[in-house]
């Protein structure tokens, strides 16, 4: 291709440079308030983010970073949205429920941790660009920076933002992760595709905790934030809820009818690693720490913390109902960890008053 100069040319120029960094999808986004931005204030507000309180951080306007694209980068004119399917041929997380024996570690985290790949591959598509446009401003994203990036992908047309709260593509499906490089380039911008979620409900229905309600998520609530993003004790009522569920949920996506037929990405780094896929929860709550560390090296599940997955394990042993998790769960409270002790002593009055069996 010439030398990109036109906005248009300088678009194609960064979707190319995308497609050859691996990317499955790639559009533009302007850097105009959206909709959806103009409910993250009121959303934060409700308290319905929970105990993450990076999200609330604010910027020298007094206005919250994520608020707009400017507040973060007020040099920014464009962010290019860029998606890898992580999808793997494997089961689901609803096939392994009536096993009392197993838990559930999300597809997302089956693989090599995504924020490396992905940030590799914006990096190839930035040095692309840097080539042409020396002077121009590059950040890149990868979950960590102060930019909703399922808002600014529905920007650039690489899907619609669902009842679920996740971005589908009517041919990916929703397994696939999103990376974002915001820049001063003034790159033509993609329009944006229909929301095709129509009257179905399956998410809304099938959360087990009720996160949910349509296009918006109650965080607080949300499987994943509870065994991923909280720390300290899970509130009661919502621990029978976890159900199996050891490291984020899928639920709300394995419900949903536009990953019934996902494709699969043959990607080396996202093949599901050794143990990874409905685990036995007896040989993760036998690990040490230094034997976790290696187990979850270079894996998102690392999140979660030794300390994190513990308490997970508890109360997924107290809602399998299975007797045979007693001793290790009568081990655990004692241990000297108090939140461990109280989920394990919780999970054996589950077990003894058989509530989940
Ligand atoms: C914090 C976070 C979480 C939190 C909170 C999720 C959430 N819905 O916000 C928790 C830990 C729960 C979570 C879970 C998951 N996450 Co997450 N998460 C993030 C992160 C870091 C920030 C998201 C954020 O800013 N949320 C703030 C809220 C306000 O954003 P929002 O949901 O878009 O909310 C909008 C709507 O609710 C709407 N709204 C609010 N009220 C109302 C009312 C009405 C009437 C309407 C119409 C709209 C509306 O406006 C809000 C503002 O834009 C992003 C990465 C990033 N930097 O963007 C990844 C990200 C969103 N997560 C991702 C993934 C993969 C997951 C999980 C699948 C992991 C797992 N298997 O456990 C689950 C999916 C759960 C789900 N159904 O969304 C991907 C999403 C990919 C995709 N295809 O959508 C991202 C983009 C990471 C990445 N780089 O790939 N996540
Ligand atoms: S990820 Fe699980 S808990 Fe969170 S909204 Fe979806 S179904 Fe509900
Ligand atoms: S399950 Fe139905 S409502 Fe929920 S995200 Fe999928 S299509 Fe939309």
């Amino acid at each position: 291709m010439a030398e990109p100069a036109t906005a248009a040319e300088l678009r194609d120029f960064a979707l190319q440079a995308a497609r050859a960094a691996g990317f499955d999808l790639c559009g533009i986004a302007g850097v105009a308030p959206s909709a959806r931005l103009a409910a993250f204030a009121p959303w934060i507000e409700s308290g319905q983010a929970g105990e993450m309180r990076y999200l609330a951080r604010r910027a020298d306007s007094g206005r919250y970073l994520r608020e707009a694209v400017r507040e973060a980068w007020p040099w920014a004119q464009s962010v290019i949205c860029a998606a890898t399917v992580y999808n793997a041929p494997a089961p689901r997380s609803l096939d392994s429920t009536a096993n009392r024996e197993r838990g559930w570690i999300s597809r997302y985290a089956w693989g090599d941790d995504y924020h490396d790949t992905l940030r590799h591959r914006l990096e190839q598509v930035a040095t692309r660009l840097r080539a042409h446009a020396p002077e121009a401003q590059f950040h890149l994203t990868v979950d960590t920076a102060p930019l909703v990036e399922r808002a600014a992908a529905q920007q650039a047309g690489l899907g619609w933002q669902a009842k679920n709260t996740c971005l589908i593509h009517p041919q990916l499906g929703s397994y696939f992760f999103l990376g974002c490089i915001v820049t001063s380039l003034p790159l033509a911008p993609d329009a944006q595709l229909p929301d095709r979620c129509g009257s179905c409900t399956r998410c809304i229905e099938a959360c087990p905790t009720q996160a949910l309600t349509p296009y918006a998520m109650d965080a607080s609530r949300c499987i994943a934030y509870l065994n991923l993003e909280l720390r300290g004790p899970v509130p009661e009522p919502l621990r029978p809820g976890m159900g199996n569920n050891l490291i984020g949920c899928d639920i709300c996506q394995d419900v949903c009818p536009w990953n019934r037929r996902a494709p699969v990405t043959g990607a080396p780094e996202f093949q599901p690693r050794p143990g990874m896929v409905a685990p036995l929860l007896i040989e993760l709550a036998g690990l040490t720490e230094d034997a976790w560390r290696e187990r979850f090296r270079h894996s998102a599940a690392k999140r979660a913390k030794f300390s994190g997955l513990r308490r997970s394990l508890a109360i997924t042993m107290g809602n399998s109902g299975n007797p045979a998790f007693l001793p290790t769960l009568q081990r655990w409270q004692a241990d000297a960890d108090p939140v461990l002790a109280e989920h394990a002593a919780w999970a054996v009055t589950q077990i003894h008053s058989g509530a989940s069996a």
